[in-house]
């Protein structure tokens, strides 16, 4: 499972205050924390508060780089703020570019573009591409698959190896008026996703979207976890922190067999995701 950890994001009060005030303790300690408890990629995302979202970026890619080497997902609805960070983060080790729709009324060039920009940044950066067009956010299961069939196609078009494509079907909060229907749309979608290419692109999902505003988040968020990998889920975006999340995604694995049985199975999981 490629997890992404969303810990350094504007969002939270201490990531944002960090970011206003230049407090690199803040992030780096976060840098450190999630990457020990098993981050593949750690999510960069200056939130909506900071004035100047592009230096934002830098000043963020740059604390984090100075104090660990996970490779970071660098994500903004702003492609201008995901070049900014693609100017100074090191992308040796992997680089993603989180996230472009299929196009937008005013872009709908938005995916070549993303996709332009993952090539330059070097051979191994990855794009993430949401299941969303000009017309926004799908309701129904075949306009979702639709869509990543049409993202698919155009990286194909592009030579875009689909190991660096990662399919959001984007999860939204549970407790939204008549978003109920979604989760399980989004599994359902997930079945066909996955056949689309060859090899398969991944999948991820912002995950802790599922339960925003809702009680029992953390209960939520794993249950979705293991019905969407047993659908074939690779990625999440996810709270790295939350162990008992961490232990249901290591016995969801191991239930699908993608990862060997043995009584300290557990133990296994997470010291071979510790860096
Ligand atoms: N898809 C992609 N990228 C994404 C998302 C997605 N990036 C951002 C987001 N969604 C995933 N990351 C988070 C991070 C935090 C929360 C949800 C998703 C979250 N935050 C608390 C809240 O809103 O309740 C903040 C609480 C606090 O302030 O302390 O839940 O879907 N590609």
């Amino acid at each position: 499972m490629i997890i992404i950890a969303e810990r350094i994001n504007g969002m939270f009060t201490n990531v944002k205050e960090a970011i206003a005030e230049k407090n690199k303790q803040v992030i780096q300690e976060l840098a450190k924390k999630q990457t020990e408890a098993g981050a593949t990629y750690l999510d960069v995302n200056v939130g909506t508060a900071a004035a100047d979202q592009e230096a934002a970026m830098q000043w963020l890619v740059e604390t984090i780089q100075e104090t660990c080497s996970t490779p970071l997902c660098l994500d903004s609805q702003k492609p201008g703020v995901i070049a900014a960070g693609l100017k100074v983060v090191n992308a040796d080790n992997g680089v993603i570019l989180n996230s472009t729709p299929l196009n937008k009324k005013n872009d709908e060039e938005i995916l070549d573009k993303h996709i332009e920009m993952a090539e330059q940044a070097g051979p191994k950066a990855s794009i993430i591409a949401l299941t969303m067009d000009k017309n926004g956010v799908p309701q129904d299961i075949d306009t979702r698959v639709a869509i990543a069939a049409e993202i698919v196609s155009k990286t194909m078009e592009k030579g875009f190896d689909s190991r660096r494509l990662f399919i959001d079907t984007i999860l939204l909060p549970v407790k939204v008026p008549n978003a109920q229907v979604q989760s399980g749309n989004i599994l359902t979608a997930m079945d066909q996703i996955k056949y689309l290419a060859d090899p398969a692109p991944h999948m991820t999902v912002g995950l802790s979207n599922l339960s925003q505003g809702a009680t029992e988040r953390s209960l939520i968020n794993r249950v979705f976890l293991a019905m969407a990998i047993s659908r074939g889920l690779d990625s999440a975006i996810a709270d790295v922190l939350d162990q008992d999340l961490m232990n249901v995604l290591a016995t969801a694995e191991m239930l699908m067999n993608k990862q060997i049985y043995s009584d300290s199975f557990l133990k296994v999981y997470s010291s071979a995701n510790k860096a």
